[in-house]
Formats: structure tokens, C-alpha cells, sequence
């Protein structure tokens, strides 16, 4: 597919899916969640793709949903939709290898709740995170209200969304809504090298483990453990396993093959 509002590129078993509307602050229309649920997965089929960079860019990350197509929608309108938004951000999160946003500039409502379905959140120095929904009569419907209080706990989350107010990348990172703050010249340097990190591991053993904190965050403590011991068992009978613990006795780095 030809796509009009993102850039996708792979390198290295790196796939870069970069938002690209820059006149409106890369907001996310429908055409955009479309456009990023159909890259994320083809990428998560392609088994050459190893980690998965999301971004705006050096300028802004997004501007949150498109307010120009929003606008005049009724509720019956909405409640009928398909909810590319939704359906997007779901894909993201449950794509079956890690998924980094590289955050500058604003992300704002559905931007910052896109940056919140990646596994990690690096943020330049410029970045800014807000769900400025809230002043526009509505709420943060792409997950926000769900996604932030499990990341940064209920009171943070509540003043965030009841607020509206912008926080910056450092405050992000002091209340661990970012795992990470670096210059902005540095923002997809950093990104690539976490994501190489990833790529040298296990793809299988990357799968479960994120497969076991996703799902187990759904489940009480005592079936997550038993979904986390399920996820373990069964990578016994990868290749990766016997290469990683051999490589570990023989003292060299393991070579893994994803299988
Ligand atoms: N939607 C549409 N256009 C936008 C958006 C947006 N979210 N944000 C910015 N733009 C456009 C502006 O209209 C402007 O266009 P033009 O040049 O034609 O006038 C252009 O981008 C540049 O923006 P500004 O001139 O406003 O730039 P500033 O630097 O002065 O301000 C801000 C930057 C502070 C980011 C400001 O643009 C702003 O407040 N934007 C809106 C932020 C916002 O409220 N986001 C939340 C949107 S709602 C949402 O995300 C809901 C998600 C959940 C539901 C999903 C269902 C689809």
C-alpha cells in the first residue's frame, strides 16, 4: 500500500513508521490511523522486522486527533465509526516485537495516547505531553483514561486528564510516562541504538515476555503468574533458548536466529 500520511522505513531489521501531515502538526485524521494500523501490521508479519520506531519527526510528535474532522460529528456518527483511532492504537500495542516512540515536540491527546501503546517512550528535550481533550468538551477516547493511570498511576493520570495542561519531557520522565530524555539531535541516534539493543536479542523471547506483561496486566496476580509461567515453558522449545544459555556457558555472545 502507497501510503499519503506516513513514511515507512526499514533498515537493519529497523522499521521506522514516521507521521507526516507537517502543516497540521502531524494531526491524526482517520486516514493517518488507517494508514499506521495497516503499516503496523505488515510489519508485524514481516519477520525481517525486528523493532518497530514510531515518530513524528524532530518538530512534533502529534498534535492529537484531527479537531477539523471532528468538529461536526454527531454521536451517533461517532458511536457508528469504526474507530480507526482505537483500532490503530490497539495494533500498536499489540504488535508481537517492541515498539519505541521517539517523541519531540507536542503529543498531545491522541499523540500522546499513540506514544502510550509503544512499549518505551524516549522524549527529546522539547518534547511536551498533554490530553488537552478536556478543554475541547471531550475526553481522552484512544485509550487515554485506560492506558495512562496503568502507566502513571491514578492521581497523575486524573490531574493530567482533568487539567489538560502540557507537561514537559523531563516532568514526563520524572513521573515515568517517558523512560528516557535526550537532545533533541540525539532523539533517533538514542532510539536506534535501544532499538539495535532489542534486535540483537531473541525475537521469540522478546514476544512472550511483552505478551506476559500485556496480558497479565488484564488478569488478577494469580492467573498472570500462571500466564507468565505458560509464556516460559514454551520457550524451551525455542532454538534461541539452547543458543542463549550454550553462548552464556561457553562464554561468547549468543547468536540468536528468532525461531
Ligand atoms: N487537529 C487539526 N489541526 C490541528 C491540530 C489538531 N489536533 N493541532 C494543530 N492543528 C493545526 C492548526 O489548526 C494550524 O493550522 P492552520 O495553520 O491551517 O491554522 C496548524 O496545525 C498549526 O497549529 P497552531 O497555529 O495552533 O500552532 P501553535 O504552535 O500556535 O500551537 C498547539 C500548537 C498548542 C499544539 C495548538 O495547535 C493546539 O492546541 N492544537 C490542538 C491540541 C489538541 O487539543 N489536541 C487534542 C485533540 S482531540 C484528540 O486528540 C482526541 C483523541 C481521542 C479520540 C480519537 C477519535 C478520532
Amino acid at each position: 500500500m502507497a501510503y499519503e500520511t506516513i513514511i515507512v522505513q526499514i533498515e537493519e531489521g529497523i522499521a521506522t513508521i514516521t507521521l507526516n501531515r507537517p502543516m497540521v502538526l502531524n494531526a491524526l485524521s482517520n486516514q493517518v490511523f488507517n494508514e499506521i494500523a495497516e503499516a503496523a501490521s505488515t510489519l508485524s508479519a514481516d519477520p525481517s522486522v525486528r523493532v518497530v520506531i514510531i515518530t513524528g519527526g524532530e518538530k512534533v510528535f502529534a498534535a492529537g486527533a484531527d479537531i477539523g474532522q471532528m468538529a461536526a460529528a454527531t454521536a451517533v456518527e461517532v458511536m457508528n465509526s469504526d474507530r480507526p483511532s482505537q483500532r490503530a492504537i490497539n495494533i500498536i500495542e499489540n504488535m508481537p516485537k517492541p515498539v519505541i516512540a521517539a517523541v519531540a515536540g507536542f503529543a498531545l491527546g491522541g499523540g500522546c495516547e499513540l506514544t502510550l501503546a509503544a512499549d518505551v517512550r524516549i522524549a527529546a528535550d522539547n518534547a511536551q505531553f498533554g490530553l488537552p481533550e478536556i478543554k475541547l468538551g471531550i475526553l481522552p477516547g484512544a485509550g487515554g483514561t485506560q492506558r495512562l493511570p496503568r502507566l502513571i498511576g491514578v492521581g497523575r493520570a486524573k490531574e493530567m486528564i482533568f487539567t489538560g495542561n502540557f507537561i514537559s519531557a523531563e516532568e514526563a520522565w520524572r513521573i515515568g510516562l517517558v523512560n528516557k530524555v535526550v537532545p533533541v539531535d540525539q532523539l533517533f541516534i538514542e532510539a536506534k541504538k535501544m532499538a539495535k539493543r532489542f534486535a540483537a536479542l531473541g525475537a521469540v523471547a522478546l514476544s512472550m515476555a511483552k505478551s506476559a506483561v500485556n496480558e497479565g496486566l488484564k488478569m488478577d496476580l494469580e492467573t498472570g503468574l500462571q500466564y507468565e509461567n505458560k509464556c516460559f515453558n514454551l520457550l524451551f522449545a525455542t532454538e534461541d533458548q539452547k543458543e542463549g544459555m550454550k553462548a552464556f556457558l561457553e562464554k561468547r555472545p549468543a547468536n540468536f536466529q528468532g525461531r
